[in-house]
């Protein structure tokens, strides 16, 4: 039998590589896309990997549970990721309640429509290592107690612990993977990542001159997408429901990740960088460093990029995207 697999957030940087994944195991895979969305333009990702052609979308929105029953009931899924969420930290600020509203109470929405309407179905739930915020251990694993630095991150608190008292109350499959930072050629550009890269793309091929950053002096545990949804993936494998920590184990400042993408374009970190205090945020989470080692004993899950190779790969992908948009050869 062909399994069915339903993807809020299919648009996004991880719905569009467990898209590809999914497909490449022989799923049939729906995703949700809100028509606010600009399809086309939204969906570029899925282009960009070559599935949009292979998977079918349908109209909903994460905030609106008559849609997502409607979705659950049509498709019948056999496993559920919900990645959709309001995901940029420093818009959460701007944005409280919006973020509350898609990134906590909708992930109940979504509970819900799979209670009701598939209730045999496996959940997954995006939560995040910005859970753990201020730091209570130097390594975070599934027993280090969380304190949110953001409105995102209370919001994707709410998320996390829905889902296991959804488990606990009602038998549900659902698990939460807590993932720590995992970028790619896909990521969101207003993310510290691809914000670095397309900036030092944009510099090289002459289209900019300065890069305006932040706390640089923050530390993330930086891993590649294509890795991470592997790691959501075999969650749902699992006989039993259970919350994973998915991490390299490595971490390292925006400073120093900002010097593997300079010096592999050839250029100057010093001469381009500007740190511009609009880009500070309200409370920062200063260092994050997953423990991992449940996921990789349980799941048989390790990292295959390392954060050199992905920074290499999101500036070279950077590169050729500018070169095609602007003509420079
Ligand atoms: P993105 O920001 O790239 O994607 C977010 C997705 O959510 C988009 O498809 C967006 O759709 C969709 N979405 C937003 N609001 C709604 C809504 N109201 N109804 C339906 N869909 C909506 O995120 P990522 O792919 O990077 O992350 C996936 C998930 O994992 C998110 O929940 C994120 O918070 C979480 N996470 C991410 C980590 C990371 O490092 N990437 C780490 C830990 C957790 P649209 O295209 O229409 O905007
Ligand atoms: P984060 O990712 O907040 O960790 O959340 P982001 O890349 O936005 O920031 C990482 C760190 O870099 C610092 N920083 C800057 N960040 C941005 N975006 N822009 C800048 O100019 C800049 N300068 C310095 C930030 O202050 C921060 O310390 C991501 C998201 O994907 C969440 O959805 C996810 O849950 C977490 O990762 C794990």
């Amino acid at each position: 039998m062909t399994k069915r697999a339903l993807l809020t957030g299919i648009t996004g940087q991880d719905g569009a590589y467990l898209a590809q994944l999914l497909l490449g195991k022989g799923y049939e895979v729906y995703g949700v896309i809100r028509r606010s969305s600009h399809r086309g333009v939204e969906d570029h990702r899925l282009r960009w990997l070559g599935v949009a052609n292979d998977v079918q979308l349908l109209d909903g929105d994460l905030g609106d549970l008559s849609s997502l029953l409607r979705i659950v009931q049509e498709v019948k899924p056999d496993e559920i990721y919900n990645l959709a969420a309001q995901s940029f930290v420093a818009s959460s600020w701007r944005q409280p309640i919006l973020t509350a509203n898609i990134t906590a109470v909708a992930v109940a929405n979504m509970l819900e429509a799979m209670r009701i309407g598939a209730p045999g179905a496996r959940f997954y739930q995006a939560s995040s290592s910005e859970m753990y915020g201020l730091i209570q251990e130097p390594m975070q694993s599934e027993k280090t107690p969380f304190y949110p630095r953001s409105p995102y991150a209370v919001a994707k608190l709410y998320g996390h612990w829905i889902t296991v008292n959804y488990r606990e109350s009602f038998g549900l499959h659902a698990s939460s993977g807590i993932l720590f930072n995992h970028e790619s050629p896909l990521r969101g550009i207003e993310f510290v990542t691809r914000k670095v890269t397309d900036g030092v793309a944009r510099i090289k091929l002459g289209l900019a001159k300065e890069l305006r950053l932040g706390n640089i002096d923050a530390k993330r545990d930086w891993g590649h997408a294509r890795d991470y949804v592997r790691a959501m993936w075999l969650m749902l494998q699992q006989e039993t429901p259970d919350d994973y920590v998915v991490a390299t184990g490595v971490t390292t400042t925006v400073r120093d990740m900002c010097r593997i993408a300079f010096a592999h374009a050839g250029l100057d970190m010093e001469a381009h960088i500007v740190i511009d205090p609009k880009f500070y945020r309200p409370a920062e989470v200063d260092i994050l460093l997953g423990d991992s080692s449940k996921a990789r004993a349980a799941l048989g899950w390790a990292p295959e990029t390392s954060l050199d190779q992905l920074i290499r790969e999101m500036v070279d992908a950077d590169l050729e995207r500018l070169t095609r948009e602007s003509g420079t050869r």
